[in-house]
């Protein structure tokens, strides 16, 4: 890794927003490319995050604080990376399902997959069948990723799979889906691609569904 990539590093395992903006920013003005930044500095940063987040060493909120933080470096590199075209992981259509409010841990995943390189549209929470579905044909995005919170909202996947279906749409796109009361076995059950317990094997699932 580039000597001046470093402290990018470490701040964002720290979780050091302000730190991390006056890194990025001093890369910048060093002359580092946007996409080395992005793909030498922030991204192994968050994957070191994620380990860490699996070894049992942090735990959500530490998760939480250096995804924001990875966030804020990503803000100033977003317009050069836009005007770079710099190629992205893949995109991903992300969203909570219908009836269910909780958009903690599907920001969460939502950072993390931004962390992993990937484009994301963010369609917030209580997303219906019908625009999770208008959603993928507008985009077409390489995965449609799903969370729910609620024991009462899970079907909502299924309904969500079955409109894609319905739209002759399913064929194009990966399903992931995720949440506090989601498992392995629903998601085999509803006919989705992949589950992951948390954040950081949400995104690690999500390179590995575009590979
Ligand atoms: Co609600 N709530 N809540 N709540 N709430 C729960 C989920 C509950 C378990 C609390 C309890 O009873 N012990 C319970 C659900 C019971 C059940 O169905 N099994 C519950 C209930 C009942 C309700 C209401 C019905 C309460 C009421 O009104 N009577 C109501 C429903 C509203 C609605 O959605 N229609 C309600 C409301 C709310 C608030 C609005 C107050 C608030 C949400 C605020 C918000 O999100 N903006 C809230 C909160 C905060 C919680 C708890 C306390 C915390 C949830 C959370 O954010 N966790 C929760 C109890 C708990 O979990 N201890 C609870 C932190 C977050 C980082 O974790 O979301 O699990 P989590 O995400 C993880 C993984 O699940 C995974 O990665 C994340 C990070 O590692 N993951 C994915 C999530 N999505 C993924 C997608 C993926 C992959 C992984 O791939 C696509």
């Amino acid at each position: 890794m580039d000597k001046k990539l470093e402290p990018i590093y470490e701040s964002v395992i720290r979780g050091d927003a302000a730190s991390v903006q006056q890194d990025v920013q001093a890369a910048i003005d060093a002359g580092i490319g946007a996409d080395d930044i992005l793909k030498q500095g922030l991204i192994p940063a968050m994957g070191e995050v994620g380990d860490l987040f699996e070894k049992g060493e942090y735990f959500v909120p530490e998760m939480l604080v250096s995804a924001r933080a990875m966030q804020s470096g990503l803000e100033l590199l977003k317009p050069l990376l836009a005007s770079a075209e710099v190629q992205s992981t893949g995109k991903v259509v992300l969203g909570t399902v219908q009836g269910d409010l909780h958009d903690i841990g599907k920001n969460l995943v939502g950072m993390m997959l931004e962390g992993a390189g990937f484009e994301l549209v963010d369609l917030g929470a209580d997303v219906s069948p019908e625009d999770f579905a208008q959603a993928v044909r507008e985009n077409q995005p390489d995965i449609l990723a799903m969370s729910a919170l609620l024991t009462t909202t899970m079907p909502a996947m299924k309904s969500t799979i079955d409109a894609l279906a319905g739209a002759g749409l399913r064929s194009q796109v990966k399903v992931m889906v995720g949440g506090a009361p989601i498992t392995d076995e629903y998601a085999n059950g509803i006919g989705a691609d992949g589950f992951a317990p948390d954040a950081s094997r949400a995104a690690s699932l999500a390179k590995k569904l575009v590979e």
